[in-house]
């Protein structure tokens, strides 16, 4: 290496120190931080023993997304938990049906069905919310799926696309603008309640690191695509002031 070389290598490591990991000035990220605010709320999406190792429809790592939560939802002043709520025998479970296998699907009034496991049976210690999720302030949950005969992922909508769980009107009452999306499954109840929200009118973000999904046919590309057309902002949760 040339004099010159060098002296023009130790400038730009110089200038790289200055750097975040990601290259854009550490500067800059602080000043781009998302501070939620009181028109913000958190959305916590069926973080239950049944959708984490041990339950009766594990989503891959699901239990990485409880301390992620735990320490973002300190900076919320309100925040939403839902439950995935389902009767013995729901129409969403594979066993409702003679010769149906869990992951395959099936045509109900509403459209096509994905057949589950039996999950999140209401009363039951699989459909409690995990031991280790800590939100005292949450205000409010809501359960959803507990029609015999209709799903629903999203919290806001049951799967006939006409009942409504009460959560959009709770939020408007309650003056929120903006919802932060986490939980269980990103692909599944997470994607259809940010989903839901957008067409609710809500400003909605994904925090994606706050989530893991189930990944059935490619189902998680899809709803990232899907939310990325629909205006759902995916964010990371080293993207929100924590205080
Ligand atoms: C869910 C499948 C069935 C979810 C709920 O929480 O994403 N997925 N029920
Ligand atoms: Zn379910």
């Amino acid at each position: 290496m040339s004099q010159a070389d060098r002296r023009h290598f130790l400038k730009s490591l110089s200038g790289a120190a200055l750097l975040g990991a990601v290259g854009v000035p550490l500067s800059a990220r602080a000043a781009s931080l998302i501070k939620p605010d009181a028109q913000s709320a958190l959305i916590v999406v069926d973080v239950q023993n049944c959708f984490v190792t041990g339950g009766t429809l594990p989503v891959p790592k699901g239990e990485e997304v409880v301390p992620v939560i735990n320490k973002i939802a300190a900076a919320f002043d309100n925040v939403v938990i839902t439950q995935d709520w389902h009767t013995p025998g729901h129409a969403s479970f594979a066993s409702s049906y003679p010769g149906k296998k869990p992951f395959e699907t099936t045509k109900l009034s509403y459209g096509t069905q994905v057949l589950w496991p039996d999950h999140c049976v209401q009363g039951t210690e699989d459909a409690q919310l995990v031991k280790d999720l800590s939100i005292p302030k949450a205000q409010v949950i809501i359960r959803k799926g507990f029609h015999e005969h209709v799903d629903s992922y999203s919290a806001f909508e049951e799967a006939d696309r006409k009942t409504l769980t009460g959560l959009g009107g709770y939020l408007k009452e309650r003056g929120i603008k903006k919802v932060f999306v986490t939980g269980l499954a990103t692909d599944f109840c997470v994607a259809w309640t940010a989903l839901d929200a957008r067409k609710a009118g809500f400003e909605v973000y994904v925090i994606e690191d706050a989530a893991r999904g189930i990944d059935l046919n490619g189902s998680l590309a899809a709803a990232w695509k899907t939310m990325a057309a629909k205006g759902v902002k995916r964010i990371q949760s080293s993207d929100i002031a924590l205080s």
